[in-house]
């Protein structure tokens, strides 16, 4: 098992934080990116939320993968290199891997979470053989890495799962898809899983828990403006709010002002009044029905070469054209 740090994000990090920030908050209605959600405490309030029994995309898409992965590389064609996005725990990959072939494989985790990095990669040393190199790089800058390290033999499987797709909106999805297809070559294959459309009670519930580690999850957003931007949000007078806005298939989060409050941001000199009851969009969340991932797929050059289902979650499994 080797660890090394093969691209790392831009040091301009911070500033990009202010800059999507002062950016977000001033849009109606005001925004912050999901992506910030993942600071070292948000990733393990993320990790809480996986054992959550509410929440169960993690747990279903774990025995989805235990009990297809040999199916899953018997469709394979003989598989050198594994780019995980946003590998989580390392858990996922741990099962599908156990299924693999005899041969070598390098295994790359790309995440802009160095903590998210850091669990998956000793995860990864403690329970398989496999060779990992740890990209702490946006998914598109470390697939063009990878990419661009390539050598000749073997195809390479992109894997990316939890549903993480469904953090981004149709438009980003597909120009996310269309990008992931160009750092690979015909033949290469691309892994999915994604949540399904289920009735609301449910969704809500998965995203609104009845101990509060989702909310503690949203509003960490927060804490995180106030410690890395001097922000001085009062994290106790926002509240957090699931809603399944079902005309475009997502779980909304939002953060809801519980007062009309000044709110300052030295870091992005941002000085914002909120409404009593005006919310601040933290994350969308798309469920998609199962029958809608080979379009969107096809889209962006693959085609799909499996699929397998349950409790409301599926794996996709695409080759590329
Ligand atoms: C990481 N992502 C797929 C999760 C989701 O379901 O959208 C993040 C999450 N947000 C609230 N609970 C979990």
């Amino acid at each position: 098992m080797r660890h090394s740090a093969a691209s790392s994000p831009s040091d301009a990090g911070r500033t990009a934080f202010a800059k999507d920030v002062a950016h977000s908050l001033t849009l109606s209605p005001r925004q912050l990116p999901s992506r910030y959600l993942y600071d070292e405490l948000g990733s393990s309030l993320f990790e809480a939320i996986c054992r959550l029994p509410w929440y169960r995309v993690a747990t279903i898409e774990q025995s989805l993968l235990a009990a297809h992965a040999a199916a899953i590389f018997s469709r394979l064609p003989p598989i050198s290199t594994v780019v995980e996005l946003g590998p989580g725990s390392g858990e996922k990959l741990v099962t599908l891997m156990a299924a693999r072939p005899a041969r070598d494989v390098t295994v790359h985790l790309v995440d802009v979470s160095l903590a998210a990095l850091d669990q998956a990669t000793s995860v990864l040393a403690a329970r398989s053989s496999l060779t990992v190199v740890a990209h702490q790089a946006t998914y598109e800058e470390g697939l063009s890495a990878v990419g661009r390290s390539r050598d000749g033999s073997g195809q390479t499987l992109v894997v990316f799962l939890g549903s993480n797709i469904g953090n981004f909106d149709a438009q980003s999805t597909d120009a996310f898809l269309r990008a992931a297809r160009a750092t690979l070559r015909s033949g290469d294959a691309l892994l999915v899983g994604t949540d399904l459309v289920k009735p609301e009670a449910e969704l809500l519930l998965a995203y609104d828990d009845p101990l509060g580690v989702t909310a503690a999850f949203n509003r960490n957003l927060l804490v995180r403006v106030n410690r890395e931007l001097g922000g001085d949000f009062d994290v106790n007078r926002f509240s957090h709010r699931a809603v399944w806005n079902a005309s475009d298939s997502r779980v909304e989060m939002h953060l809801v002002s519980q007062s009309r409050q000044r709110v300052r941001v030295a870091g992005c000199g941002l000085d914002i009044t909120f409404d009593a009851g005006e919310p601040i969009w933290t994350e969308s969340s798309y469920k998609y029905r199962a029958a809608d991932l080979a379009p969107m797929l096809d889209r962006a050059g693959f085609d799909v070469t499996g699929q397998w289902q349950d409790s409301g979650f599926a794996l996709t499994l695409g080759a590329a054209r």
